[in-house]
């Protein structure tokens, strides 16, 4: 399979409510699309999930078009490709950008799965009918506007709740939820917003039965998140510290969590996701797969991925209404009783809302 021509836009969409972490606050999601035509004319499809600012990673929407473009696309484009698994090796020679990578990695797996004639959750190995759901809560104004928004998503049926957390907005957040749901599944993500001295804080949390913390310190920090765990019973799952299997192994040697949020933007690619999953199986560690506010193309994607076995915990994987007054995909991601359906259909499973699509672009190239 060869990939002949390339479309990449620019979409400006709006989320229902904004979204805010320890390290700001979201509500326009600008992100690239990326639409690539095999020789045989079978189309795939790969959403970028870098922000449009650089507070999660250090990627952002334009050093993701830059890079696509300029390095990437250049790349792949008219390459014989037997097999995903190739862009990655290709695409080794380029330094870090994993979310550039990712999206076009994303879209040649599609394709791969398209033109076999099976879903990408059987392409990937992937073998669950339906995924746990779990939803994530953002920093909120008031404690109560919390309690309330936590009271509707046990409503909906959501599997866990995970609540973001910063200083100042903490200790007695927790409390105060547990008081109100003594046996919901919880656990709390800081986004990297302490350090190693805050350990008491941390040990403090232990009595409240979170799930886990997720992401208490830097990236980087791998033998402080070694020291915290060694000190609190919580398990730790590191997030933004993970952009590749060689971290997954350094944070497993090292004892730095118990678990790992899997996204596949962050790591490069599907492949690599792959890898760190089955490396995760082997010790033992299990995992769950993040989410980045995506629209409908990169949703599918972490759908398909959290079929593989070892996604043995509940995702950031809510539906598409719970972001979106009008996804890009048809049918929309559906939540039920706290699960999704994984699509059977060729590929992703989801077509692409042409309609939806054009009328949310501002830019777009075509390569060939
Ligand atoms: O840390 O998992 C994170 C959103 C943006 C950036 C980072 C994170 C998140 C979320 C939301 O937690 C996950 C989602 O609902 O897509
Ligand atoms: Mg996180």
């Amino acid at each position: 399979m060869k990939i002949r021509e390339i479309t990449l836009r620019h979409l400006k969409m709006r989320m229902k409510s904004p979204f805010s972490t320890s390290f700001g606050t979201m509500q326009n999601k600008d992100f690239l699309l990326l639409e690539a035509k095999s020789d045989s004319g079978m189309i795939g499809w790969g959403e970028s999930v870098a922000f449009d600012t650089p507070w999660y990673t250090e990627e952002t929407v334009k050093t993701n078009w830059h890079m696509l473009e300029d390095f990437i696309i250049p790349a792949v484009i008219n390459k014989e490709l037997d097999h995903p698994d190739q862009v990655s090796t290709i695409l080794a020679a380029i330094r870090k950008n994993n979310m550039a990578k990712s999206t076009i990695e994303g879209a040649v797996w599609d394709l791969y799965a398209k033109e076999k004639d099976i879903s990408l959750a059987a392409a990937l190995g992937g073998s669950k009918k339906k995924i746990e759901v779990g939803i994530s809560i953002g920093i909120q104004n008031t404690i109560d506007e919390l309690i309330r928004l936590i009271d509707g998503y046990i409503e909906e049926g959501y599997k866990r709740m995970k609540v973001k957390i910063k200083p100042g907005w903490d200790i007695d957040v927790i409390r105060e939820i547990r008081r109100h749901f003594p046996n919901v599944p919880l656990m709390v993500d800081a986004n990297s917003a302490y350090s190693l001295k805050d350990i008491d804080l941390f040990k403090s949390l232990d009595e409240f039965d979170l799930m886990m913390i997720e992401q208490p310190f830097a990236a980087n920090d791998f033998i402080d998140h070694a020291q915290l765990q060694k000190q609190i019973s919580t398990s730790i799952c590191l997030d933004e510290s993970i952009h590749s299997y060689e971290d997954a192994r350094i944070a497993i040697e090292l004892q730095a969590c118990e678990i790992i949020n899997i996204k596949s933007g962050r790591v490069g690619g599907l492949t690599e996701a792959k890898r760190i999953h089955n490396l995760c199986e082997e010790n033992k560690i299990p995992v769950w797969c993040g989410g980045m506010l995506e629209a409908g193309i990169g949703r599918a994607h972490n759908i398909a991925l959290t079929s593989l076995s070892n996604f043995t915990m509940p995702g950031d994987t809510a539906g598409s209404s719970h972001y979106w007054e009008k996804d890009i995909i048809h049918p929309e991601v559906v939540v039920e009783g706290g699960f999704i359906k994984v699509p059977t259909g060729s590929g992703i499973g989801f077509a692409p809302d042409t309609e939806a699509i054009k009328r949310f672009t501002s830019k777009e190239m075509i390569f060939s």
